[in-house]
């Protein structure tokens, strides 16, 4: 390969995290419980009944972290707010020593040239909320629009980019039908009740942050994955309508259009009473947004199997498409088992631009877990990460060809972190974090992003 592939002048690149994967400090500053806290404690939930108490205890750590992304010359980092550690109760009077961590975070960006983006809700949701009902309750909605006004207007004289929600699809679907993330409920018609108060929560508190000023490039995080039939027959073709409407349209739609799909409220048969959404909360939904954050981490490859649903098991998030088998190809895999394919970056890219047009795109999160081990000169070669980071910003870059309107790259993950069910043994960071003495080592992984970043693009022709 000759040449460089470079990206745009301006071209935002960062890396993301989340307060509960890596803050740590669970009960100090006041912070109050998250359905997180609860769901880590309950035996079996979490692998080696790993919590986040601890994690990557970020919330002392942050400004040796902050040098570090200073050093890779980071433009951005995105990271999350922790609800409990604003409003320990979900409602009422905010905490000042959460919000203070968050303004001593965000000075500490700015004074070493990083752009801080704010994730409003990444999952942790306080668990007094959770004991009035949770995002099964409507009451939740108006909380969370509450908890974001008072965060923007704590932050916006330091933070311009702001995101409401990450990825509603694992909170509701994750949350509430498989019962594998928190709070553990297993209830497809709850699960999608729950999909839509996160959209109500998501609206709301885009309408009460724009009460405040005009400020805000506000946007939102979804996880979105191309879905493609495994053959050319109709029934194939039909499972892959069924897993995009539940998995992708339910969200973009309802955002980007105004309406909930009609195949998948007729798919959803009634289940959660979309087809109820009344006029207010759709125009809450669709309030116009600055930015579209997407996560991509894969591809799914997906067969009708009729014969199906399997007996026993544990309940599947695939809510009305239980029939459906995703197909494993013989792709390269992380070490979480997820194929590898960057060409469904660009496609789903070129599919946003294409079907939902005129929406300045964010890579928000991609990256990959491996088990990353330490070399005997302490080093940490992780040439797989590498590869797929690579691969994956040229797939970014082949879409910004394409007439793709992206301004920005995040890679998943800063840090080795808490991966939620699969507990600390998942490393998704380009920084190694050796959890019992807390050493920050940057992978090898972090000296490419490093050079990437400072070549504004990457070494060899697209
Ligand atoms: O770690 C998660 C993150 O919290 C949300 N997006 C996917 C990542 C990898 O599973």
């Amino acid at each position: 390969m000759t040449g460089e592939t470079l990206f745009p002048a301006g071209f935002v690149w960062g890396a993301a995290t989340s307060a509960y994967q890596i803050e740590g400090a669970a009960a100090q500053g006041g912070r109050g419980p998250s359905i997180w806290d609860t769901f880590a404690r309950v035996p079996g939930r979490v692998a080696g009944g790993h919590t986040g108490e601890v994690a990557a205890d970020h919330y002392h750590r942050y400004r040796q972290d902050t040098a570090l992304m200073a050093d890779l010359g980071l433009g951005a980092y995105r990271f999350s707010v922790a609800w409990p550690r604003v409003q320990p109760e979900g409602r009422g009077p905010v905490n000042p020593e959460g919000l203070d961590f968050y303004r001593r975070l965000a000075d500490s960006l700015l004074e070493h040239g990083i752009e801080p983006w704010v994730t409003l809700y990444h999952w942790d949701l306080p668990q007094a909320l959770q004991d009035r009902g949770g995002w099964a309750s409507r009451e939740t909605a108006g909380r969370f629009a509450d908890y974001a006004a008072a965060v923007y207007g704590a932050l916006r004289d330091r933070v311009a980019n702001w995101t409401t929600l990450n990825e509603p699809w694992c909170a509701a679907f994750l949350g509430h039908a498989a019962g594998i993330h928190a709070p553990g409920v297993q209830d497809p018609a709850t699960a999608v009740r729950a999909a839509h108060h996160l959209l109500v929560a998501h609206g709301q508190a885009t309408r009460a942050m724009r009460a405040i000023d005009a400020g805000p490039r506000l946007g939102i995080n979804l996880n979105l994955d191309p879905v493609t039939p495994a053959s050319d027959g109709p029934a194939d073709a039909d499972a892959a309508r069924r897993i995009d409407g539940v998995y992708n349209r339910l969200f973009l739609d309802p955002l980007f259009r105004g309406s909930y799909p009609a195949d998948v409220l007729q798919d959803l048969g009634g289940l959660g009473g979309l087809e109820e959404a009344g006029d207010d909360d759709l125009a809450a939904i669709a309030a116009p947004l600055d930015l579209l954050g997407v996560n991509y981490y894969r591809r799914w490859v997906v067969a009708a199997r009729p014969e199906w649903p399997r007996l026993g098991g544990p309940p599947s998030p695939w809510v009305a498409a239980g029939d459906v088998e995703f197909v494993a190809s013989d792709r390269p895999r992380t070490d979480l088992g997820w194929e590898i394919d960057p060409s469904g970056l660009d496609e789903l890219l070129l599919r946003l631009h294409t079907e939902y047009p005129s929406l300045p795109l964010y890579v928000t999160e991609n990256g990959a877990a491996f088990d990353d081990v330490p070399d005997a000169k302490g080093l940490v070669p992780d040439q797989a990460r590498i590869r797929f980071l690579d691969g994956h910003l040229r797939a970014a870059h082949r879409a910004i060809q394409g007439g793709v309107d992206l301004r920005g790259y995040f890679v998943w993950s800063l840090l080795d972190n808490f991966e939620w069910a699969e507990g600390y043994a998942m490393r998704f960071g380009i920084v190694y974090v050796d959890f019992p003495t807390q050493r920050r080592t940057p992978k090898d992984s972090a000296r490419w992003y490093r050079e990437a970043i400072a070549r504004g693009g990457l070494n060899g022709s697209p």
